[in-house]
């Protein structure tokens, strides 16, 4: 088990004392590394400094353990203090938000208006975009198939920048969850597009550009999130995923150093 303070102790968020000093945690996040949607709950949970266990499966993501918690066998999962699990990532940051409302950061942006724009853009990106990602990494029927996702994404993430205000944040003038939603995913299309597929997605998106360079540097946590991610993608590429799929690297791709955030 990893408290997430093992994982990063410089984290400059306001915190509520029963929430920082509690010996109790307040419940258990089941995530794998590489999973963008435990990413976007355990960014809020970084940024909030919440006393919540982080775990993986036990004994793997279809064992009878982790069913019995999540029964489609997927992560993220989120155990409650009162015992109860839940699944699904949009409605575990919104119980996270909502039950530690009083500790900052709030990801509520400032009016109803954009906290529905905030829940609208986590949607499109849920609806288009992260049901498709299997694109970048899973085998499919066939090449065409594969474009196909690949093409429901670039429509998503074309949404995406039309609705991105770059304010800095996506909505107004707060971090909310359409920042924390994107960012994590972010991760992926920064990691495949470029190596496996020859595209970035900032290309012909200056918004969701300008947005993604302010999200870099918005903290250590959100760095953490991201690398965390990035890194777990790196393994799975030395493994020989990609190989094993027949995709190889776009010979014209070239690592960049600055891929992986340095903490700000
Ligand atoms: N709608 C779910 C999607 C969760 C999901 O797709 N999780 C992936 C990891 S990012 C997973 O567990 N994949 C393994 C599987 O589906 O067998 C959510 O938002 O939590």
């Amino acid at each position: 088990m990893i408290g997430f303070q093992n994982l990063i102790g410089t984290s400059r968020v306001r915190r509520k004392a029963a929430v920082m000093n509690s010996e109790d945690s307040c419940g258990t996040l089941t995530w794998l590394p590489v999973s963008n949607y435990s990413a976007r709950c355990r960014y809020i949970i970084l940024k909030k400094g919440l006393n919540i266990k982080i775990e993986e499966p036990t004994n793997g993501m279809k064992s009878p353990e982790h069913l019995a918690v999540s029964p489609f066998g997927q992560v993220p999962c989120f155990q409650m203090e009162n015992g109860d699990a839940m699944i699904e990532s949009l409605a575990i940051m919104d119980y996270l938000i909502d039950r530690y409302s009083d500790v900052e950061p709030r990801f509520l942006p400032a009016t109803p208006e954009l906290r529905a724009r905030a829940r609208m853009i986590c949607q499109v990106h849920d609806f288009h975009c992260g049901i498709n990602q299997g694109a970048m990494y899973r085998a499919m029927n066939s090449p065409a198939d594969r474009e196909v996702g690949l093409e429901k994404i670039r429509k998503g993430l074309d949404v995406i920048e039309l609705y991105c205000e770059a304010s800095p944040f996506m909505v107004g003038d707060d971090l909310s969850i359409a920042d924390v939603t994107v960012f994590a995913s972010s991760a992926f299309y920064v990691f495949m597009l470029p190596r496996f597929f020859g595209w970035d997605f900032r290309d012909g998106r200056p918004k969701l550009a300008k947005w993604f360079e302010y999200m870099r540097q918005e903290s250590p946590e959100a760095a953490e999130v991201f690398n965390t991610v990035f890194k777990a993608l790196a393994a799975w590429e030395k493994n020989g995923r990609w190989e094993r799929l027949g995709i190889q690297r776009v010979p014209s791709f070239v690592e960049a150093e600055h891929e992986l955030i340095s903490s700000p």
